[in-house]
């Protein structure tokens, strides 16, 4: 039984308070209360755990981590048990499984559900966080864990004329849970990121039309769909703890087999049956990480890549002009997609590309949307236009820490933080997947910040300290070091959610630690060793 939301929350007093619940709320909670003893409860703006798997319904949408990674670790019987039935699950079955998590650990008479945290301030004298719910209760905490998402805030453009449009308009992170029956409607996708693709595939074969409003083509891989491997449950089964401690141990926690060999130093022809044997087999990521080591570091080695996926999109795609369009011209270094069958649904008569670079939209209509060619008859727009990643959804708490100072104010030029867990003058506030983490697949990598996280808090406790806050120079050189690394990278050079560049009038800066988990780990683990001298211990 959840709390009875109709009571008011005014005074509750909490050890600890995570925000959200999904993948990484949940296991913070269950860490919290039931494996270190903390009175921790969560809150959840949602109607029911999952985070990004409660609010993305859209059609089509699936996990494209391989669902061995894409899971908890800490409950180990589970870990082995849970019989995933496809290797990249879909949406309803990674809900099922965060919602099975959630009941197997009793953790939802510890959540509040539709109840969303507005404002965080730390008081000082009390060494505890006011927190202030969209009701006007206020609860506080003395530690506060925020797990409100990476790509979780939405991102809307808009478009004149949306309030006249007599149809429906659907952001596919806000899908109606009651589903949409879509078949034989004129439909308008904006966007082709990772959510757009997997809608256009999922919607070509059913929609009367699929209109795919374009701006910037990507490059697409084939996923691989199919049943849940045998051989990986043999692997997750026989030794659970060693099949984690391998993914943890990358730099992306995918689970692949991250490629060391440069392609450059191979001949033209092994290039070719690496890449080819790539796509044949699949596994969205792998094409990126297994094929070659210097894909995302060398602009001679990424060129080989892109070649290669633009001649496949020419061999696929019938029409040649609509193949041009589809083919991007900059660099294969935004978060890698992968999606099966997308380039085969331009060869259908009810799906048209609409070049928005070519002919923008100027305004959404009563019957559609108007470009500078034509006006398009629609009945649904599907806004796939994403999210004010990493730092949105955290500038949304107005977030007030030691004296007086602003989150907002702090992150004005762009986030600083450390490690993505911790922030200079908001001591014992700890972010889950934060700015400045790791650039990895996420569950697994949860386990471990939150495990770090709160080793710290334990720490602090058997000390009686009250309060934990990040050294600044620590934190600056953090930051600077991120910035660094991500200069080696090509990421910087292509505009994505990855640098903040897809959101207008948001900061560009690089946000993630680029030199890979293991490293991560590595730098984490140093600072266990020197007892926390990173950190500002307060009584
Ligand atoms: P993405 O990857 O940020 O993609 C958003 C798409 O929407 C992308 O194609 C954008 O084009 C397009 N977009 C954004 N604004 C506009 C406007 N104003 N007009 C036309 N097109 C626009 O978001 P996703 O939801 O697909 O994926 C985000 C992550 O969520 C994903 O990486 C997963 O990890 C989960 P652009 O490329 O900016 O020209």
């Amino acid at each position: 039984m959840a709390p009875d939301s109709a009571d008011t929350l005014d005074g509750l007093v909490l050890d600890a308070a995570v925000i959200g619940s999904g993948v990484g709320g949940l296991y913070a909670l269950q860490r919290l209360r039931d494996q270190l003893g903390f009175r921790a409860e969560a809150f959840d703006d949602a109607g029911g755990v999952g985070g990004t798997w409660y609010w993305n319904r859209y059609p089509g949408c699936r996990v494209d981590t391989e669902a061995s990674i894409y899971c908890y670790s800490f409950d180990e019987a589970l870990f082995r048990t849970w019989q995933w039935s496809e290797r990249y699950p879909r949406q309803p079955e990674v809900l099922a499984y965060l919602n099975a998590v959630a009941d197997r650990h009793d953790l939802k008479r510890s959540i509040h559900f539709n109840t969303r945290i507005v404002k965080a301030e730390w008081d000082e004298a009390a060494a505890r966080w006011w927190l202030t719910t969209g009701r006007g209760e206020r609860v506080s905490a003395r530690y506060l864990i925020e797990g409100v998402g990476l790509l979780s805030s939405t991102n809307m453009p808009s478009f004149p004329g949306a309030e006249r449009f007599e149809g429906q308009i659907h952001h596919a992170a806000r899908w109606p849970a009651a589903g949409l029956d879509l078949a034989g409607k004129r439909i308008g996708v904006i966007g082709t990121g990772s959510t757009g693709i997997q809608i256009i595939t999922a919607l070509a074969p059913q929609a009367g039309h699929l209109h795919v409003f374009q701006r910037t083509p990507q490059y697409v891989v084939p996923l691989g769909c199919g049943p849940f491997p045998a051989e990986r449950r043999a692997q997750m089964t026989a030794d659970p703890a060693g099949y984690v401690a391998r993914a943890l141990n990358t730099a992306s926690v995918f689970g692949l087999e991250e490629s060391t060999t440069s392609a450059l130093s191979v001949s033209a022809d092994t290039r070719a049956r690496v890449y080819e044997a790539a796509w044949q087999k699949g596994g969205g990521f792998g094409f990126m990480l297994e094929t070659f080591g210097d894909i995302v570091v060398s602009r001679e080695a990424n060129d080989t890549a892109t070649e290669f996926i633009r001649a496949k999109i020419r061999q696929t795609v019938e029409d040649p002009a609509v193949a041009t369009r589809l083919c991007p011209t900059d660099l294969y270094a935004k978060r890698p997609l992968a999606v099966d069958g997308y380039y085969e649904c331009f060869n259908r008569d009810n799906v048209t590309l609409v070049d928005v670079k070519a002919t923008p939209v100027v305004e959404i209509t009563a019957r559609g949307i108007r470009t500078t060619a034509a006006e398009i008859g629609l009945d649904v727009i599907i806004f796939a236009t994403g999210f004010d990643a990493v730092t949105g959804n955290y500038l949304k708490i107005d977030t007030v820490g030691r004296g007086g100072r602003r989150l907002q104010d702090k992150w004005t030029h762009g986030p600083q933080a450390f490690a993505g867990m911790t922030i200079a003058d908001f001591p014992n506030l700890f972010m889950i997947f934060g700015p400045f983490g790791p650039f990895t697949s996420q569950p697994l990598v949860h386990e471990y910040q939150i495990n770090w996280m709160t080793n710290l808090i334990v720490h602090a406790r058997n000390r009686d300290y009250r309060s934990i806050d990040t050294d600044s120079a620590v934190e600056h050189q953090w930051v600077e070091r991120c910035r660094a690394g991500a200069e080696l990278t090509l990421f910087p050079q292509v505009d994505s959610w990855i640098n903040g560049a897809n959101v207008p009038g948001k900061p560009k800066a690089s946000m993630f630690f680029m030199e890979g988990m293991a490293a991560y780990m590595q730098e984490l683990d140093r600072i266990v060793g020197a007892d926390y001298a990173s950190f500002v211990f307060r009584r």
